[in-house]
């Protein structure tokens, strides 16, 4: 299992914290996620076997949220 926190713009409301939410959801691989919206924080566990950085950046970007970093 494996942590990142990944720096999304574009998150301005519970909703947007929602779909980011359910679109990493829905990736195999990931088993968990957090919004911290304040932050612009999204925090995933994941295994690292079934799912990469780029995959949860691609999925949040066709969900309109852009991953501008890694904290
Ligand atoms: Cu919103």
């Amino acid at each position: 299992m494996a942590k990142i926190s990944l720096i999304v713009e574009g998150m301005k409301c519970g909703h947007c914290a929602n779909s980011v939410k359910e679109a990493l959801g829905s990736l195999s691989g990931v088993n968990n996620v957090e919004v911290d919206l304040d932050n612009k924080l999204t925090k995933v566990d994941f295994d690292d076997a079934l799912i990469d950085f780029a995959d949860m950046k691609e999925a949040i970007s066709e969900a309109g949220y852009k991953v501008v970093g890694t904290k």
